[in-house]
């Protein structure tokens, strides 16, 4: 079976990774449609060997289709994604606008892959840095019960979108030239610089991003009450996120046993070499699909601790290859319509 697929957002930094890895993946497509917003309609953009006219998005632009992956802003997942559910289409919405709806599963495909299950028309892809931790401890949470996870990320300009990244550059040159460096996408200047994430705080000093980190990993792991604490830094990389991590367990965990775990891990690459100081590293997280994870070590003011480094690749990973690892998993257990449309294997009872 083949599918009707729409890209939202096509033009952007995850949408354009969501067309290479749907043509990567070869994705069982039936058509693809590539929306964005006026400004770039009748744009082209590429898709394997071949290249496809974006549209704007509209009132008719989900007609026909099976499924969307939208990756557009919150504020367009919210305007479109009742018009696309109503065109029948299952929206994989990237932003955060739905991700703590309890209607509305939050899906990991190593994680909790049956959630996706339960779809009413809508599924939500997890906030990157989420994503990132979430691969790489869960198959030790399986192992022994995490009790409380401290994080501190070193998040990349890519998070930001594709603008932002063009602006790491200019504002790099910019420096160099002895020039004021120009800021948009961000409030200060990223380049040469670092500073935490800009996104509103809460009471208690926590940003949005520090709290998509609480509370989406407590949803997908189903732990309602896991004690989570992050602190989330942007620093000027191009691209790939990486993550300090700090996890307490019910009992101690081995570093050996853990790395054993992690090397078979689905999605993890584990990067060790203890004589080079060779750990993991943004850039070589960038463009290629697994999170890489090293540094494993007992955390040496805790018995029960584990100490751990990641980085992997924000936009891959963190957002689009999540997206269509979703799409697959629908594909490839009947899933794509909402679980109250299914037809069931079982003939109803007559009365
Ligand atoms: P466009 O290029 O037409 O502005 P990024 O996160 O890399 O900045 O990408 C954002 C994506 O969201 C782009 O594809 C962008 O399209 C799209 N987008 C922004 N505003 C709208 C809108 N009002 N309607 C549809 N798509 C939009
Ligand atoms: C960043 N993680 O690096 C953010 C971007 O919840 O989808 C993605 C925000 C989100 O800024």
């Amino acid at each position: 079976q083949s599918y009707r697929v729409a890209i939202l957002g096509a033009t952007g930094a995850v949408g354009t990774e969501l067309l290479q890895l749907l043509a990567e993946r070869q994705f069982p497509l039936a058509e693809l449609r590539v929306l964005a917003s006026e400004r770039s309609a009748g744009k082209r953009v590429a898709f394997g060997d071949e290249t496809l006219t974006v549209e704007a998005v509209g009132d008719r632009a989900f007609d026909d289709i099976d499924i969307v992956l939208a990756s557009a802003g919150g504020s367009r997942s919210k305007q479109w994604a009742s018009v696309a559910k109503a065109a029948g289409a299952v929206v994989i919405d990237n932003s955060s606008a739905f991700r703590m709806d309890p209607t509305v599963p939050l899906v990991v495909p190593e994680i909790n892959p049956d959630a996706a299950a339960d779809h009413e028309g809508l599924i939500a892809n997890p906030n990157c840095t989420t994503i990132l931790m979430g691969v790489a401890v869960y198959p030790l949470h399986q192992v022994h019960p995490i009790r409380r996870i401290i994080a501190a990320t070193y998040q990349s300009a890519s998070g930001a979108g594709a603008m932002a990244m063009e602006e790491v550059k200019v504002q790099t040159q910019a420096i160099l030239d002895g020039k004021t460096p120009p800021t948009n996408s961000f409030p200060y200047p990223l380049a040469f610089n670092l500073f935490p994430h800009n996104t509103p705080l809460n009471e208690a000093g926590y940003c949005e991003e520090e709290m998509k980190m609480v509370n989406e990993t407590r949803k997908i792991f189903g732990v309602p009450d896991l004690r989570v604490s992050a602190t989330c830094i942007r620093v000027p990389v191009l691209r790939a996120h990486s993550e300090a991590i700090n996890l307490e367990f019910d009992q101690p965990f081995s570093p050996h046993k853990a790395k054993e775990i992690l090397q078979s891990a689905p999605g993890v690459q584990v990067v060790e070499d203890w004589q080079a100081n060779y750990f993991p590293m943004p850039i070589d997280a960038s463009g290629i699909d697994p999170v890489l994870v090293g540094r494993i070590r007992q955390d040496l003011s805790h018995p029960c601790g584990l100490e751990l480094w990641l980085s992997g690749d924000q936009v891959r990973k963190g957002a689009a290859l999540n997206a269509v690892q979703i799409a697959e998993l629908l594909a490839q257990r009947n899933w794509v319509k909402p679980a109250s449309q299914r037809q069931t294997s079982f003939a109803a009872v007559g009365g």
